[in-house]
């Protein structure tokens, strides 16, 4: 089992990352920071789970080096679940891509990240409305705190035991 973590450039992905998988990587406030993929991996109901990191993507057509690793690695790895990282303060620049996963014959989950930072300008989204719309578990988060972290871990544990129920996995 694999799963991808994709996004655009600085919504929290590698944090996102460290979280589930306990490796400290290199974050910071800047684009462009993850420039290799990064692999790990998490428990999930005693199996274990490869997590792969790319650096952050607008698109899947690439426009530089950094989006043709992230692409690449989902054309060649094939994971069987994509986390697809948001920065919940740019839903509409950010769905771009999402729209784009979407259209893959792979699960998705939409994480809306840096949901503190919507909080404190007044934004608020409503997940049931945006699964609905979109067809895709949502759930938010605050990397940087751990808020929502284990919610994310459910949503990835009960995917994942969809898969292996319908004899899809690996
Ligand atoms: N306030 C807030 N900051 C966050 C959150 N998640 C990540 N950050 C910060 O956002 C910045 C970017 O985090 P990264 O994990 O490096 O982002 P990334 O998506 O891996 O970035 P690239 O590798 O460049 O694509 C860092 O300064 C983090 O500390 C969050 O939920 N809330
Ligand atoms: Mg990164």
């Amino acid at each position: 089992m694999k799963i991808l973590l994709m996004g655009n450039p600085n919504v929290g992905k590698s944090v996102i990352f460290n979280r589930l998988t306990g490796i400290r990587v290199v974050v910071s406030n800047y684009p462009g920071t993850t420039i290799e993929f990064l692999e790990g991996s998490m428990m999930v109901d005693g199996r274990r789970v490869q997590i792969i990191d790319v650096p952050g993507a607008y698109s899947l057509v690439p426009s530089d080096k950094a989006e043709e690793v992230a692409v690449n690695i989902l054309m060649k790895d094939k994971p069987h679940l994509i986390v697809d990282v948001v920065d919940a303060t740019n839903l509409e620049r950010n769905l771009y891509l999402s729209l784009q996963l979407r259209e893959l014959p792979i699960p998705l989950i939409l994480d809306l990240n840096m949901i503190d930072l919507a909080r404190e300008r007044g934004i608020s989204i409503d997940k049931d409305a945006l699964a609905r719309a979109l067809g895709v578990p949502v759930v938010s988060s605050v990397a940087i705190s751990g808020e929502g972290v284990h919610e994310l871990r459910a949503v990835i544990a009960r995917i994942i035991k969809e898969r292996v129920g319908s004899g899809n996995t690996v």
